[in-house]
This record gives C-alpha cells, structure tokens and sequence, in this order.
C-alpha cells in the first residue's frame, strides 16, 4: 500500500474518531505498551527438543495438518521466531515450554532439566530485548500415558512431575530475574478421566497435594509470577479434568497465584470476556491463552471474531491492561506456520486496538441514564468506523509490512527458508 494512502486515511479516520471524542493518538502509544507472549510452540506443533522428530503425543491435544517447513532444530526455530516477530508491530515476549531446552542431543529427562538448558534462550532473549514466560511440559511423556501427571495415584508419577514443575519454577525465576521483567510460570496438567469417575475429590485432594508442595518455594515476584490454567475436557479426559476452572480459581485466590484463562477451555456458550472482570475482583492477575475453538478446543489460529473482540473490550473497559497477561496458544499445522502465527497475533492486536478506540464516555453515559437503544446503535456503529485505516497506520509507524504486504515477506522465507528443511 502506497504511504501517501495509509498516512490520508489515517488522517481521515482521526476525524472521524475525534467527533465521538475518541483521541487515536493516545490510543496508538497505549497500543505500544500490550505485549503478546508469542508460544514458540506454534513453529513446530508442540514437539520440542527432546529428541531429533520429537512429536506432541498425549495430553488430549492435537496439532492437525502436515504443512512443509516445521523446525526442527533451535536454529531454526529461532529463526522463524525472528521472522514471524519482524511481521508483527511493537514488542513482544516468548513464551517457552519447558521441552524446547538444548539437551545437547543428551537424553535428559523433565526431572532433571536445569537453567543451563535454558542459558541460550535467556542471551537469546535479552539481546532482543525482550521478556519471556514458561511452562511445565505434563504431557509427551511416558509418565503422562495413563492420563494423570500431578495428581497421579502412583507416588513415583506423582513426585516425578513435581520435581518437574519446581525445576521449571527455579528456571523461570533465574529468567526473570536476568531479563528485569518477571517470568509467568504456567501450569496446565492433561490429568482427567474419559469416563464418569466416582471419586473426584481423591484425585482433586492429590493435585492439590502436588501444588502445595510445588508453591512451597517462594520466589520474589519480581522475577516470577505463577499461574495455574484450567480446563473444561480434553480428548480422553471428556468426563472430568481434575483441574477444572473451580478447582483452579479457589486455588489461585487461596494461594496467591494468578488464573490462566484460555478461551478453549470452557463451554462454548461462556465468554472469557465475561470472567474478566469477575476474575479480577479476587486474583491480581490473570494470564490469557487466545485461541479459536472450533466445535472443541481445536486450537485453530485466532481471528478478529466476537469471542476476542469481547476479551479485548473488557480489559480495556475495566482499565486492566497492566493486570491482564497476554499470550497465545493455537497450533495449527495445515498452513503455512509463520503465517498462522502472524495473522493469529495481528488479530489480537487489532481487537485491542478495536477496544481502545470505543467511545466510552458516550457508552457508559448510555448505560447510566438507561438509554439501552442508543448503546446498541452506538456499538453497531463503530463496527462501521474506519478501524482499519489506525490499524495500517500503526502498522506503517511501527515499521511492519501493511496491509497484506506480509504475505509476500512470508512466500519468500517458505520458498527460501522452509521448503528447504
Ligand atoms: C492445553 C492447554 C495448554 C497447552 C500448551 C501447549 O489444552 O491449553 O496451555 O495448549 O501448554
Ligand atoms: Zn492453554
């Protein structure tokens, strides 16, 4: 798209914006300060660095399609990283799951992974600039087979992803501690049963049992934040999942953790959004995982769609950008990567964007005197405003392609790049 355009329309949609009191330049540096915690996983469908062709096996999650160019290695999964952060406007983070260590070829199973496995990731990160998250890796893993991790009724399973998660614990607050920006550790376990179970609360006792041993080291929260995310079902934990959304919500309030919402992870009629504000009452914080459900946790790449629109909103609405942690979780392996991952992180960022330029003196003014018809118009209106001119406009100030000039970049690194692994 030709400067002269995006810089006139840009110029054309801050009018139009300015009539309803809505000031886009405050909105675009407030766009500056949303960081996305890109999941490196969506490079190479969840199969790590464990072993040469190490593959997502378990856990009740699936990474569908055979597109060429997966990485394979670290360097190449550096790579895209790079590539797919180039494409997207402002900074981001990273956000690592505990396989993608360098093992060095070496067999080193989760009990035993250190912070030098992770020492590259840091240098790699710190010279970018840039902060990172972490995540316990509960599934892919003989000890995950029978379905329970955590809140296993084997003693010798149950201590194994203990130790697991206190290494990854360790490992994130060193991480945060050598970036000057406070790590999440995330938690999410596939432990649940394909049938209807009679005792429950044994398995819920147990996984608490785990978590209390797991957060009795403490780590300054400058260097780490916890989270623990909950799950309605997954393939083969269709019945129960022990770490339901109740279960995991006291424990975060109790304990002091945050709550990692994934909008996959409920009944497909409950909004994300809607916990928000609910969330946010009793936590301090809360960690996103955006994803596009399709008919189930599909985790297919996220679009501008209603489900992140209302997300975006009411954190924008609630005034809780600085308390609401945003990051990415889809998979999808039948496209090219790097553009799945790119369009799923634009459309964040364009839902934020979409959020902070509502009127919102005029909408709560609505609201108060009861004017409801007027809040509807209203709403439906700004579906119509020219949202999209801010959009390139950031994108050109922030020095990423416009538009759909990505798609171009993107060919020529699958040509150049991928289709040669
Ligand atoms: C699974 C959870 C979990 C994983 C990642 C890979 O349903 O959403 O967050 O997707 O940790
Ligand atoms: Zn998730």
């Amino acid at each position: 798209m030709k400067k002269e355009i995006i810089e006139k329309s840009y110029q054309l949609a801050k009018k139009q914006y300015a009539e309803m009191e809505v000031d886009t330049g405050k909105m675009i540096s407030e766009m500056n300060n949303i960081k996305i915690s890109l999941h490196c996983w969506q490079t190479d469908d969840v199969g790590g660095f464990e072993k040469a062709g190490a593959e997502l096996s378990g856990g009740g999650i699936q990474a569908t399609g055979n597109f060429p160019g997966k990485a394979k290695t670290i360097v190449q999964m550096r790579s895209d990283l790079d590539k797919v952060m180039s494409l997207i406007p402002g900074q981001q983070r990273l956000n690592l799951h505990a396989i993608y260590g360098e093992f060095g070829g070496k067999p080193i199973d989760r009990d035993k992974i250190e912070l030098k496995h992770f020492q590259g990731w840091i240098n790699w990160a710190k010279k970018r600039k840039i902060g990172m998250d972490f995540n316990c890796t509960c599934f892919s893993h003989p000890y995950a087979d029978d379905g329970f991790t955590l809140a296993s009724k084997n003693e010798k399973i149950r201590k194994f992803w203990v130790e697991h998660t206190k290494r990854c614990r360790a490992i994130s607050a060193e991480m945060g501690k050598q970036l000057g920006t406070p790590t999440i550790h995330n938690i999410w376990i596939p432990d649940g049963s394909k049938d209807t179970p009679v005792d429950r609360n044994t398995l819920r006792k147990i996984l608490k049992k785990s978590l209390d041993e797991i957060f009795s080291v403490k780590y300054p929260r400058k260097y780490l934040k916890d989270s623990v995310e909950s799950k309605l079902f997954g393939i083969g934990s269709e019945s129960m999942v022990v770490g339901s959304h109740d279960f995991y919500l006291g424990y975060a309030i109790k304990n002091n953790t945050m709550i990692t919402l994934d909008n996959g992870h409920f009944h497909p009629t409950e909004q994300v959004g809607d916990k928000i504000s609910s969330c946010l009452h009793s936590v301090d914080e809360i960690l996103l995982h955006l994803t596009r459900g399709v008919r189930w946790d599909s985790d297919h790449v996220v679009t501008f769609n209603d489900e992140i629109m209302l997300i975006a909103q009411e954190i924008v609405r609630a005034k809780a950008l600085n308390r609401v942690n945003i990051g990415l979780d889809y998979f999808d392996a039948s496209l090219n990567r790097i553009g799945a991952y790119v369009v799923g992180a634009r459309a964040v960022q364009l839902a934020f964007m979409f959020a902070l330029l509502e009127p919102w003196k005029t909408l709560v003014k609505f609201e108060e005197q009861g004017r409801n018809f007027e809040r509807l118009a209203l709403l439906e209106l700004l579906k119509t405003k020219p949202f999209g001119a801010v959009w390139d406009y950031y994108c050109m100030k922030n020095k990423v392609p416009v538009g759909l000039d990505y798609i171009e970049e993107i060919k020529k690194y699958e040509k150049e790049v991928l289709l040669k692994r």
